[in-house]
């Protein structure tokens, strides 16, 4: 069981990592996240698992054990947490979440963007993509988007299992795109 489940977590994060690279393919998203619907119980017994000799198990382990609370990657949440676009043009603002902090399960997030100026910036596309990255897979749901008076609400964003996660934000806007990363540490 131990050697399966290595096996079906290894493939996975390749799997992962070609649909990653080569994403930008909704409908190829979609068919993932159905996979991994599919492969979740053999997945999430591979995240957990009682430890082994295959690397990538013992990794995850390691990281169930610790837990990621001391992680530097992970934000303090708290209401407003605000990150600067990678493109330096927007600026990206978590309101509130939903739970506070972010917690295992179903999570809502209200976000607002600003321009330089710390103006409101109009109608944007965004997307949220959920991401392990010390565990090379997604979440099992893309998160859907609406907008009243230019906050977004995204949900759901399911972290499904403890540990870090990463939420990365690409907003298309009549200013140009930008994009920003928020990480969580989840709690089991
Ligand atoms: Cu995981």
């Amino acid at each position: 069981m131990r050697a399966i489940s290595g096996l079906v977590y290894s493939g996975f994060g390749n799997l992962y990592g070609f649909v990653w690279h080569h994403r930008g393919n909704v409908d190829e998203r979609r068919t993932f996240n159905t996979l991994l619907a599919a492969a979740l119980p053999a997945l999430v017994g591979a995240c957990s698992g009682g430890g082994g000799p295959a690397p990538s198990e013992t990794d995850a382990a390691a990281n169930a054990a610790i837990g990621c609370t001391a992680d530097a990657r992970a934000f303090d949440y708290e209401p407003g947490l605000e990150q600067p676009g990678e493109s330096g043009l927007l600026s990206f603002r978590l309101v509130s979440a939903e739970p506070a902090p972010p917690a295992k399960g179903q999570n809502s997030w209200l976000l607002e963007l600003f321009d330089g100026d710390g103006a409101g910036v109009g109608a944007a596309e965004i997307e949220a993509t959920p991401f392990m990255p010390d565990h090379g897979h997604g979440s099992t749901q893309i998160p859907s988007v609406s907008v009243a008076d230019e906050s977004y609400d995204l949900s759901p964003i399911v972290f499904f299992m403890p540990g870090l996660w990463r939420v990365r934000l690409e907003a298309r806007t009549e200013l140009g795109d930008d994009a920003a990363e928020f990480f969580f540490c989840i709690q089991g």
